[in-house]
């Protein structure tokens, strides 16, 4: 997979790619991720990318130009399944939306600043709008970040076997049932019982009720 990530910020992106599963994925060539420069394709001595919103109000918002020139000549190099726009009015982020997303081989992430980007670019080249929840934060790239990473770690050869995505809470619309590891008892608390008996059928029979259990104290939504 390829993600091409545009950016008045690319520097705020670099770490979280050059650490741990991700930066494996990277070494590995499961995950290529390529960062633009939006102001290179600013106008005029000053690279301009915003301006001041027609019909007034606070905020600059980002122009047509710069973007259309940037995400034009990445389109012109090859085919995009999906120009995504990071923006807090974009889809919640879910697990569905990461699942679809896994399987595509390019992709352009546009991270959102100021009052947001000139409508015209959204009609012409993005093809989905993504927030990660309803709170604002000061532009999509830390949201590009998450994005990025929910959606690489799912890439066949990424994750191990004992990391597999295939029981991760959401992915059968289900929490995650409580876990332990040694001691079998700390303190005086202790580790349920029927993990220690070694009978998997129990055990996984305890894992299922207690995921629907915590499931529906914590987020009865997802049993809907
Ligand atoms: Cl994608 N961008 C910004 N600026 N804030 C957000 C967001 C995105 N998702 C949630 N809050």
């Amino acid at each position: 997979m390829r993600i091409d990530i545009i950016s008045v910020l690319p520097e705020l992106m670099e770490s979280p790619f050059k650490a741990s599963i991700l930066k494996r994925a990277m070494d590995k060539g499961l995950a290529e991720i390529h960062f633009h420069q939006l102001r290179d394709f600013g106008l005029g001595k000053y690279r301009q990318i915003d301006d001041e919103p027609y019909g007034g109000g606070a905020g600059m918002v980002m122009m047509i130009e710069p973007l259309d020139n940037c995400i034009s000549q990445l389109k012109s190099q090859r085919d995009y399944d999906e120009v995504i726009y990071l923006t807090p009015d974009g889809e919640t982020l879910n697990q569905k939306i990461v699942n679809t997303l896994s399987i595509k081989n390019n992709l352009i992430f546009l991270c959102g600043h100021y009052k947001g980007i000139d409508q015209r670019v959204r009609d012409l080249h993005i093809t989905k709008e993504i927030s990660i929840g309803d709170y604002v934060l000061t532009g999509g790239e830390l949201a590009a970040c998450v994005l990025a990473d929910s959606v690489i770690r799912l890439l066949p050869g990424v994750l191990n076997d004992e990391q597999s995505a295939l029981t991760d809470s959401f992915q059968d619309d289900l929490l995650s049932p409580p876990i332990y590891t040694r001691p079998d008892e700390y303190k005086g608390l202790k580790v349920p019982e029927v993990l220690l008996s070694g009978n998997f059928k129990k055990i996984e029979d305890w894992r299922h009720d207690e995921a629907v259990r915590i499931t529906q104290k914590k987020r009865p939504d997802l049993l809907e």
